[in-house]
């Protein structure tokens, strides 16, 4: 006879097992909406993560020292690595890993908005590992914690190389401030067109969040993203003075009662415009990939010819 702890309704056991901060793992039972939140925003983050080496992919021939270059080369192979780590996670989920990727390359799967944007100076290369690294670590660390095992150990060792990314990009935009007159301006510009993106990065105001609630009572996210964000600028604020930089708003203000820094209002059209597809670069990224897609046809066939000769079974 079952007992009566296999009598309850699995949905409250479950909860009360993510409440003890057990680890689901995919051959757990989960309920059908936790596994569709889960492919959803991992599948999304891959995406991010691959569609994210185009701005920067974009300098590497253009570096301005070998060591840059060096530096530069390794940030966006590591990127490469947590596309291939995140579809991984993803793949534990049921989904494979072509069928997301027909879903990025048809248009129906979202990325982040930031990799729409671009990179017309080297300072571009720098704010980019400052900011939209720093504002991918601000979010991601928590993941480290996430209820579900591979997405939590996948996004460890992701963080770790972010934090060397951040570190690669400030350290361009210190050189750059500390340079002449004219490599300051380049800096200061690529502040003013990186920092609204970078706090778009986190997702729509909770307010607006759809998904939020739900996904911190599953303990997938473990903040909400005003929180995260209001994060990202408290500790971005400091580094901005740091370098002798001024954040483009005009409104920004330290708010002597609860610590934090008061931003201006953010403009959520564009964050919405450039999540419908209409951003600055929307059009060239999506053909980027459809391209490098094609041209690595030839590449997936001979390993399937390769694989299928050994006898493995291979996917399609
Ligand atoms: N851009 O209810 P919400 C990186 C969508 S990779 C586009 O708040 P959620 C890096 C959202 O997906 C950066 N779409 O959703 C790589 C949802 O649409 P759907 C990526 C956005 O999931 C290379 C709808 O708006 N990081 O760091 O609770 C080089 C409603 O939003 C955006 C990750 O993916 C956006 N900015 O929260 C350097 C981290 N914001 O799905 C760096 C993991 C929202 O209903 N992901 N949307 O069609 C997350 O933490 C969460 O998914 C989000 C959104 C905070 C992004």
């Amino acid at each position: 006879m079952p007992d009566a702890t296999e009598e309850r309704d699995p949905h409250v056991r479950f909860l009360e097992r993510v409440d003890r901060e057990e680890k689901v793992e995919p051959r757990d039972w989960m309920p059908e909406d936790y596994r569709r939140t889960l492919v959803r925003q991992i599948s999304q983050h891959a995406h991010s993560e691959v569609v994210g080496m185009l701005p920067e992919g974009n300098w590497i021939t253009r570096a301005p020292t070998l060591r840059r270059k060096v530096g530069l080369l390794a940030k966006v192979q590591d990127e490469a690595g947590h596309g291939l780590y995140l579809y991984s996670a993803a793949e534990t989920l049921g989904v494979s890993r072509a069928e997301l990727l027909s879903q990025l390359l048809s248009g129906t799967a979202k990325y982040s908005s930031i990799f729409n944007y671009p990179t017309p100076t080297w300072a571009d290369i720098g704010a980019i590992g400052w900011l939209v690294d720093g504002a991918a670590i601000m979010n991601q660390v928590p993941l480290c914690r996430c209820s579900y095992g591979p997405y939590a150990r996948a996004m460890v060792r992701i963080c770790k190389e972010e934090s060397f990314h951040q570190r690669q990009g400030f350290e361009i935009m210190l050189a750059l401030c500390r340079g002449t007159a004219a490599q300051q301006q380049m800096a200061q510009a690529a502040l003013d067109r990186w920092w609204w993106p970078a706090l778009m990065m986190f997702g729509p105001s909770d307010r607006a969040s759809e998904h939020s609630a739900r996904s911190m009572r599953w303990k997938i996210k473990r903040f909400s993203n005003d929180e995260l964000r209001q994060r990202f600028v408290d500790a971005t604020v400091p580094q901005a003075a740091h370098l002798g930089l001024t954040i483009p708003d005009p409104d920004l203000r330290f708010d002597e009662a609860t610590g934090h820094h008061v931003i201006g209002a953010i403009d959520w059209s564009e964050l919405e415009r450039v999540i419908a597809g209409e951003g600055p670069c929307n059009q060239e990224r999506m053909h980027a990939r459809r391209e490098a897609h094609e041209q690595g046809r030839w590449v997936r066939e001979a390993a399937r010819a390769h694989a299928d000769k050994r006898g493995h079974r291979t996917k399609p």
